[in-house]
């Protein structure tokens, strides 16, 4: 018996005594997918030109060697970072991650084929694909992108929303699993404007442009991202929390809440049960604010502990997405994804192990004291020991192994870019 195994058959009789199956939690663990977001390996620059700049409110910090230039690169590296992660993972694509070849095509003409490399890749890695419109990092978008009070601008990203739910539509008829794609725009100013109604109007407007087109749910899903600020926007969103959970219960569409768009001390995880009494899918954006929303890589912490509790107490698995969202250029970016994802998944795991019955018995007994006691001991149970047992499972590295692994990688590919 290896160690591994041998910890693992001790922290499981520890988990009976709490009546919690271990082997279950794992095979429920083993089905949940997390989307990997492409745009952690590139600073979120994408490829259609070398030249591009990161505007739009949001910021990858750090000049860490070995970013991909070119979508072969970006694969590559998603493939290693897979390589690392047990359970199933889909990849996150943003429609500024086209391969145009040696045309250029605006973002108002891009196509399902300009994918096909991805698309391709997706089929070989048997990962499906989600995807994002790109209404940012663009001279379109200077602030107001569909809320835009000139009549081209709006009519350009409304045409950019169409043809990205047309590719996205493609993908999922292609994976036979619903491409899910996320609605996020830049729109807000840096100071308080005057009229906020007409923007959220335009911004309504804009968005029934691009949704109008039906497409089958089985191929495609569409999600609002709200959020309270960007860089150089601090005054006025105008796809707020209010704004978004209005229009996506409006308009039968999916909710993103992402965790870093909300005042540093409210948690999305409160958010959970909420949502889900009127809105019937929700896509999670995990990702780590410090100080504001500054896109830190996901580690285990309260925040995203709680977050899963409230997915997994209100048996709301199968209707809620997970994605990543977090870009830190400061760090070996392929490590950033195996952190993120693994944290991501710990998490799931903690709220899979936890005896809920044992803690809701309480609850509904007004044993608080006992409830509270529970809470803090289960956080000293073996958990390690089942993660491991789990990764090994998966067959990838369990504990840090998977870091020399990047090392590896690292020395012999990343180094070669200059
Ligand atoms: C921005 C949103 C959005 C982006 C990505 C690149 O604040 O969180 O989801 O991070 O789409
Ligand atoms: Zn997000």
């Amino acid at each position: 018996m290896t160690d591994n195994l041998k910890t693992y058959e001790l922290a499981k009789e520890r988990y009976a005594e709490y009546g919690v199956d271990t082997d279950a939690a794992i095979n429920r663990l083993r089905d949940i997918e997390i989307s990997l977001h492409c745009w952690q390996g590139d600073d979120v620059l994408g490829f259609e030109s070398p030249d591009a700049t990161l505007s739009g409110g949001i910021m990858a910090t750090g000049n860490y060697p070995g970013k991909a230039r070119n979508a072969e690169e970006l694969r590559a590296d998603m493939t290693k970072a897979f390589s690392l992660l047990p359970g199933k993972q889909r990849a996150n694509l943003h429609a500024i991650y086209l391969e145009p070849g040696d045309v250029m095509v605006g973002r108002d003409a891009i196509e399902a084929k300009h994918f096909e490399g991805w698309i391709q890749w997706a089929g070989e890695q048997n990962v499906k694909l989600d995807f994002n419109t790109s209404m940012f990092s663009h001279p379109l978008a200077d602030g107001y992108t569909l809320a835009s009070y000139d009549k081209g601008i709006r009519e350009f990203w409304i045409e950019h929303g169409r043809r990205c739910r047309r590719i996205g539509a493609e993908m999922g008829a292609r994976q036979k699993s619903p491409c899910i794609i996320n609605h996020w725009m830049i729109d807000g100013c840096k100071e308080p404007p005057v009229d906020r109604m007409r923007r959220r109007e335009l911004f309504a407007e804009g968005m029934d442009g691009i949704i109008a087109e039906k497409l089958p749910p089985e191929q495609l899903r569409d999600s609002i991202e709200s959020k309270l600020f960007g860089i150089g926007m601090e005054s006025f969103t105008a796809g707020s929390a209010e704004f978004c959970f209005g229009y996506a219960m409006s308009r039968g569409a999916m909710l993103t809440y992402d965790m870093g768009h909300f005042h540093p001390t409210e948690s999305i995880a409160d958010k959970v049960s909420s949502s889900l009494l009127f809105i019937d899918k929700l896509l999670l954006h995990t990702s780590r604010g410090v100080r504001w929303d500054s896109d830190h890589v996901v580690v285990r912490s309260d925040d995203v502990d709680l977050l899963m509790q409230e997915v997994v107490r209100a048996k709301a698995l199968d209707r809620v997405y997970i994605a990543l969202d977090f870009f830190d250029a400061s760090i070996n970016r392929i490590a950033a994804w195996v952190i993120g994802t693994r944290a991501t998944q710990k998490s799931l795991l903690f709220a899979l192990l936890e005896p809920t019955d044992k803690m809701l018995a309480a609850e509904v007994a007004g044993d608080a004291t006992l409830r509270l006691a529970l809470t803090d001991e289960l956080k000293s149970l073996p958990f390690g020991a089942v993660w491991n047992h789990y990764c090994d499972t998966e067959n990838v590295p369990a504990g840090m192994d998977w870091l020399s692994e990047v090392r590896r990688y690292e020395k012999e590919v990343l180094s070669g870019r200059k």
